[in-house]
């Protein structure tokens, strides 16, 4: 039996301050998985043109994210680093898939809600097609595994979906062309053309909440900066700003339980937590009974020390714009070629003359 080759797929969108959540949502299990794996992390920017058309530095954000990238420590000559929009054949995976999804399946998705907010008849058609465009970044390169924070589960589950209906609507097309790879989906062995996404969500942050409002997550668009630590912060800010986090008036509990009901607390124990590769059990053997007045300081420490070299690096490369740029083509050369691969395949199951 055959199956799809393990690649992971993940994307950034260049929309302004990335912050802890990003990072630990994302960014370092990128660089944990590229160890094992095969690897493409994109900077997505026609994504990012979704909810805000116009941006004022769209090649200052492109760089910005490509530099965190690199800085925490993504190695862009085993693994392809790249902007979406320098490869249209994620562009011409979402047309089709805008004609695979349903529209009530889109009517779903909660992220849409959230970003369109009360003014729904205002937002982008764009916006509202999000996800399709999310399915056609992963699946143009059939990826495997997506490593995301937890608010991109319902949209992995969109892209599963999706590659199904494809694989079932197209199954005797595929069949005829001999792209089909044998594989299992569930208990049931299948001949399908795109795989199934498998999401990595796990961890102890998948979801970095703000750090007002425990029961926000944490976000580049909150209006409130105090909310969120950015990974261009210097010491002083991220001091600043862990000491002002929202929290309640007891002590640390000892057991995880105790967190129930204290979204606050969970979310700064979830932090250290993450930053220090550990469990929230470790932490809380560590910290539990202890004042908030001792924790935040330890989290001030643990914070600048993982952060400082990485916004520091993130600065060196940001200066060298060319270096950057070189990455990114180079980046977007290895991707066209992979992505056009798959995209010879799927114009000939449809059955466009190309
Ligand atoms: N708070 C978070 N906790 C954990 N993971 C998070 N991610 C985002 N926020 C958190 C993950 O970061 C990756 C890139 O996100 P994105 O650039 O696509 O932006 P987003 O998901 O829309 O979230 P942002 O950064 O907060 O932007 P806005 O303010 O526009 O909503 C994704 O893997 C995401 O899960």
């Amino acid at each position: 039996m055959s199956d799809f080759q393990p690649l992971v797929f993940s994307g950034v969108q260049p929309t302004g301050n990335l912050h802890l959540g990003n990072y630990l949502g994302a960014i370092r299990k990128f660089v944990a998985l590229q160890e094992n794996n095969d690897c493409i992390y994109c900077v997505v920017d026609l994504h990012a043109i979704t909810a805000q058309l116009v941006h004022d530095d769209m090649p200052g954000q492109i760089r910005a994210i490509a530099a965190a990238f690199i800085a925490s420590g993504i190695d862009p000559k085993k693994h392809i680093v790249f902007n979406q929009s320098a490869v249209p054949q994620h562009a011409e995976l979402a047309w089709i898939f805008n004609c695979v999804a349903r529209i009530g399946w889109m009517n779903r998705m909660t992220q849409f809600k959230d970003k369109a907010g009360k003014d729904r008849e205002n937002a982008s058609l764009g916006l509202f097609a999000y996800p399709s465009l999310m399915a056609a970044d992963i699946l143009v390169y059939r990826a495997t595994h997506v490593p995301v924070g937890d608010d991109q589960k319902q949209h992995l589950e969109l892209a599963r979906d999706i590659a199904q209906k494809f694989n079932n609507d197209f199954s005797e097309h595929i069949r005829r062309a001999g792209h089909g790879i044998d594989t299992m989906v569930g208990e049931e062995a299948v001949h399908a053309f795109f795989p199934t996404v498998e999401p990595l969500i796990d961890g102890p942050a998948p979801r970095v909440m703000s750090l007002r409002d425990g029961t926000k997550k944490m976000s580049k668009s909150d209006a409130s900066d105090l909310s969120r630590v950015n990974l261009m912060d210097d010491a002083e800010t991220i001091s600043k700003k862990i000491r002002k986090a929202k929290t309640d008036p007891d002590a640390l509990p000892s057991e995880v339980d105790g967190l129930k009901g204290r979204p606050e607390a969970d979310n700064l124990v979830g932090i250290y937590a993450a930053l220090s590769d550990k469990t929230k059990e470790q932490v809380l053997s560590e910290f539990g009974g202890q004042q908030f007045s001792v924790f935040k300081p330890a989290l001030v420490d643990l914070s600048v020390a993982v952060l400082a070299p990485i916004t520091g690096e993130m600065r060196r490369l940001m200066d060298d714009t060319s270096h950057i740029d070189g990455i990114l083509r180079n980046g977007g050369e290895r991707a066209r070629a992979r992505a056009e691969k798959t995209m010879k395949q799927v114009r000939e199951i449809i059955g466009f003359l190309q």
